[in-house]
């Protein structure tokens, strides 16, 4: 079992969406053994061990070495066919991957999800444009260059061309951030859970994120948020 322990103490400026909730969402899921499959280095991963350090539910991480190929071994394409992290086992031995779904189960009846249909609509929206315009992009770039992926032809034409389009995609959310704090409904929520996890690392492989104001704004509220953890945090 892993337990959080770095709770960040800066709350006051930031709209807390979880405040006093955390415990009544624990109550909820007291008797379950949740899994999650995961790896350290994944900003997918991250995002649901931030929403789970949100909620302060316990769970038991199993940690699988991307670079030793350990996701793809029979025993765990058994329980995620596609072979990726992060991938949620419920005590029933269902499994769920794909980390936006797994933020979305966990959100359900939670201020991390709106509660409006059309709010739910927008973070879906801004979930799937990560999945589509941004963490192909950005998270491809940082896979390739901090796991040292041997540069082929494929790679080397790639490249530019994923960089192009990471920075349409920050184009986009400083567009829309710059007349909001956050991306849906004005209060903290998985949408930005979902867009923070690879923006707040994109630094790390050259992205530069000067020319974003008001990115970098919503980030340090973002890390304002109740039982924030950094993508580090053990
Ligand atoms: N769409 C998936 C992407 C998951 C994904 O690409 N996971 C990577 C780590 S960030 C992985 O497990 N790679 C290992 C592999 O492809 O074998 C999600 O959001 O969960």
């Amino acid at each position: 079992m892993e337990r959080r322990c770095n709770r960040d103490k800066r709350l006051d400026k930031a709209a807390l969406p979880g405040r006093g909730l955390a415990l009544n969402v624990a109550a909820l899921w007291e008797t379950a053994m949740l899994t999650l499959y995961d790896s350290p280095d994944s900003g997918n991963a991250y995002k649901i061990r931030l929403l789970l350090s949100h909620l302060d539910l316990d769970y038991k991480r199993v940690i699988l070495d991307i670079d030793k190929a350990e996701t793809r071994t029979p025993q765990f394409l058994a329980k995620n066919p596609n072979g990726r992290v992060p991938a949620l086992e419920l005590d029933d031995g269902t499994v769920l991957p794909e980390s936006n779904a797994i933020l979305f189960y966990f959100a359900e009846g939670t201020p991390y999800l709106p509660f409006d249909r059309l709010g739910r609509a927008q973070a879906l929206q801004w979930m799937f444009f990560e999945q589509y315009s941004h963490e192909p992009n950005i998270a491809t770039v940082r896979y390739w260059i901090k796991h040292k992926i041997p540069v082929t032809p494929f790679i080397e034409a790639a490249m530019p061309a994923k960089r192009k389009a990471g920075y349409a995609a920050l184009d986009v959310m400083e567009t829309h951030l710059k007349r909001r704090d956050f991306f849906v409904g004005e209060r903290y929520s998985i949408a930005d859970i979902a867009l923070y996890a690879y923006t707040h690392v994109a630094h790390e492989v050259d992205f530069d994120l000067k020319p974003y104001p008001a990115i970098r704004a919503w980030m340090d509220l973002v890390a304002l948020q109740e039982n924030h953890i950094g993508i580090d945090h053990r």
